[in-house]
């Protein structure tokens, strides 16, 4: 008789479970100082996660910020002590195949922590990919696209570097679409810089800017109507408050993107319900982790805003679960800015990602499809082999 199913004992012997979660922290430089209005990085933390499998399977995920804690509540140091002390002991033993299960399960237990969450969900996507043969995107519904279009940011804080950059990147064929990091200095200032470069560049790319929240109201208003005048095309973030954003958007002939106001589907849904932007940036990090990145891009569709695939300037691993999850979305109207490893000067990957004619290709192999350079890895831990040698 056909037995349509394996009888409870077996399969339960055969589940694999979680069997050890290990984190460290890199430290690596970045190609130029990176300026923005909330801090100026001379070089990112990457906070890496392995999760070990009773299956021998182990899956990475990784977790950035932006200038530490410049940016929101977590840090890399954090979100590591925090895997390490809550997460992991509420993952030991757990089956590792229903990865949202074993999410829902941490959520009970662990309040926020949106980064830390997005991290350990990776690696557990990672593993469950490699163990099915499939890539994380597969995972994530089904992929619709294999390349993605990559902006990138222009924030050396000088205009005629970021002129000769772009240019630099228009010759590579890497980037045309530029966002431009402003709010640090005079309103003026920042009009007539992103009206410089717009000028040099002309229709051979695209402008948009950062405000990254430094403008009150009124500056906004002020600023949002210069800049589509000097022929930005986009606007993202400019003013912190969500009420703010909902009274500046469609004033001006120039799209208005939410960042920061984005915290998941929950700010995501209140935003779409009163119309308070033209574009969601969606990040992994900020959404806490791909699903609900996956639910805040549904709840984007549902009220006709665009959408854009963000970036916490996430290194390699964080950049690459991005793109699985970005490119599932029904929609990317406004492209990615999955730059991030680029922004570094060590490649941690035995195979570098391909960048190429202004698209970063989504892997194609099991899991999220990259393996780490393990000697790269241990070189740039935090007290690991670099930092014993300059002692
Ligand atoms: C942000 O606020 O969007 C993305 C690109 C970049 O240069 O900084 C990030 C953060
Ligand atoms: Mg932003």
């Amino acid at each position: 008789m056909n037995q349509p199913y394996a009888p409870l004992a077996t399969s339960l012997a055969a589940v694999p479970v979680v069997t050890r979660v290990d984190t460290v922290i890199l430290d690596l430089p970045t190609i130029r100082p990176h300026k923005l209005s909330v801090a100026t990085m001379n070089g990112q933390v990457l906070m890496l996660v392995r999760v070990h499998c009773s299956d021998g399977i182990t899956g990475v995920g990784e977790g950035t910020t932006i200038g530490g804690l410049a940016y929101g509540g977590e840090s890399p140091e954090s979100m590591k002590t925090n895997i390490d002390c809550w997460f992991a002991p509420v993952m030991l033993g757990q089956d590792a195949t229903r990865v949202q299960a074993l999410m829902a399960r941490i959520g009970r237990m662990v309040k926020d922590n949106r980064f830390a969450k997005s991290a350990v969900e990776t690696a557990l996507l990672d593993a469950q990919g490699k163990r099915l043969g499939l890539p994380v995107s597969e995972l994530l519904g089904g992929r619709r696209r294999d390349r993605l279009p990559v902006a990138w940011t222009l924030a050396s804080g000088d205009t005629a570097r970021d002129i000769a950059e772009a240019e630099r990147m228009l010759d590579l064929r890497r980037h045309r679409v530029f966002k431009l990091k402003i709010g640090a200095r005079p309103l003026r200032d920042d009009i007539a810089h992103v009206g410089a470069i717009k000028a040099a560049l002309g229709d051979r790319a695209a402008v948009r800017v950062d405000v990254n929240m430094a403008w009150s109201e009124g500056e906004a208003a002020y600023g949002m109507a210069a800049l589509a005048d000097a022929g930005c095309e986009l606007v993202e973030q400019p003013v912190a408050s969500a009420a703010a954003l909902t009274r500046l958007v469609r004033r001006f002939p120039v799209a208005l993107m939410a960042d920061e106001s984005l915290t998941g589907p929950e700010s995501a849904f209140d935003l779409a319900r009163v119309q308070g932007a033209d574009v969601f940036a969606v990040k992994l990090e900020q959404s806490g982790g791909a699903f609900n990145a996956l639910r805040v891009a549904a709840i984007a569709d549902a009220a006709g805003i665009g959408l854009y695939g963000g970036t916490m300037l996430e290194g390699a691993v964080g950049t690459v679960i991005s793109a699985h999850a970005f490119a599932t979305f029904a929609n990317l109207q406004w492209g990615t800015e999955l730059f991030g490893p680029l922004l570094l000067t060590e490649e941690i990957l035995q195979t570098p990602l391909d960048y190429s004619d202004f698209e970063l290709t989504v892997p194609n192999g099991p899991g999220l499809g990259v393996t780490l350079d393990e000697d790269r890895v241990a070189f740039f831990a935090r007290d690991g082999i670099r930092k014993t040698i300059k002692v």
